[in-house]
Parts: C-alpha cells; structure tokens; sequence
C-alpha cells in the first residue's frame, strides 16, 4: 500500500517538476489552437479565401523546427492560387495542390494569421459541399522537435477539430444586353397595341 502510494506521489513530483524546470505546458497538453474559416462567392471559377490564425497558447514560443509547422492539402474542387502569412514563410505548390507554412509563434496568445486563395474549379456542380482542413504540428515539450499536431477547427460548428465548410452556388447567367433590349422593345409594342385595342373599343 505505501508503495503504491509513493509511486504515485513520486509520478505527480515528476510531472511537476517537469511543468516548473521548462516552463512548458505538462506532457500531453496542446499548447496550439487553429482556427479555419472561408468567405467568397461560392460560384463555380470565382476565388474562395481561407484564412486560419494559429495561436499559441503554451508560455514558450513555438519555434521554427525541422519540418512544416503547418500543411495544408486542397481538394480537387479547388485550383490553389496563392499563400502569405502575417509572419514566417508560406508556400503556395500549385503542381500539388498544397500550401505549407514555417515559422516561429510566440507563447502567452502569439498567433500567425495564413490567408489562403483557391479557384473552384470551372463545371463544380452548385450543391456541392467543399470540406478543407489544415494540419498544425507543434512541439509540446520545447525540446526542438515537432512532435504533436492538430487539425483547423471550423469556429461555426460544436467540435474542436472541425473541418471548414462551404457550398458551391450556381452561378445565375448574366443576361446578354442584346436580349434585355429585345424584351424591352416587345414590352413597348405589346403596351402600345392595347392602348391602340383600347382606343378603337376593341377591349
Ligand atoms: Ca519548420
Ligand atoms: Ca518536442
């Protein structure tokens, strides 16, 4: 009995020192959050913008490590357009359809904003629902190495690792001007033959 009470005193220590000696959050935590979201027309050929801000929420920054600190794979629906970010480095590979970010996002609420631009590609039929997530990897442990990673979270639905909806519209055909004045004419002509019908007491 007293053993197994001190091996779990003994683990609470560890866990405490651990949290003190580093000034990291405590093993397992998740010191980020990204959230998604997307504006735009939603017609077939038009851009859609997706803007994700990752924040940092550990007291240490998250630093630029080896590899991708955040990845994002659009689907076939999209044509990638361009990447930028409000710090760091974002690359927009168009042969792949896939935007990653690296850098570095202080602790205590730092956050990077990623602004994301895509065509939807030409013949998507109205109805369809675009889903899109981007990846975050962070290092929890502040020892230099990104070993933990999350997902986008869409902020309009109830999870904390929702994918970022949009529905496709139809676009309503613009009306030629050639057409417009056709039917302007034939309006005239249909008012002026029954004001003439009226005259002559044929109605
Ligand atoms: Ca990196
Ligand atoms: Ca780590």
């Amino acid at each position: 009995m007293t053993h197994v009470r001190l091996t779990i005193l003994s683990t609470v220590a560890a866990v405490f020192v651990f949290t003190s000696a580093t000034g990291a959050v405590p093993m397992g935590a998740i010191p980020v959050q990204a959230s998604k979201t997307v504006s735009g027309l939603f017609n077939p050929n038009t851009n859609v913008t997706y803007t994700i801000v990752v924040t940092n929420f550990g007291t240490t920054t998250q630093q630029d490590n080896p590899g991708n600190e955040f990845t994002d794979v659009l689907p076939p629906t999209l044509a990638l357009v361009s990447a930028s970010a409000t710090s760091g480095t974002a690359v927009a590979t168009l042969g792949t359809n896939t935007v990653t970010w690296n850098g570095s996002i202080p602790g205590t609420g730092g956050t990077v904003t990623i602004t994301i631009t895509a065509t939807i590609v030409n013949g998507t039929p109205g109805g369809t629902v675009v889903l899109n997530q981007g990846t975050v990897n962070f290092d929890a442990d502040n020892n230099g190495t990104n070993e933990g990673s999350i997902l986008t979270d869409f902020p309009g639905a109830q999870g904390a690792q929702d994918p970022t909806p949009f529905t496709v519209v139809d676009a309503v055909p613009a009306m030629p001007v050639v057409a417009t004045l056709v039917l302007a004419f034939a309006g005239l002509l249909l008012g002026s033959f029954a004001v003439r019908r009226r005259r002559a007491g044929l109605s």
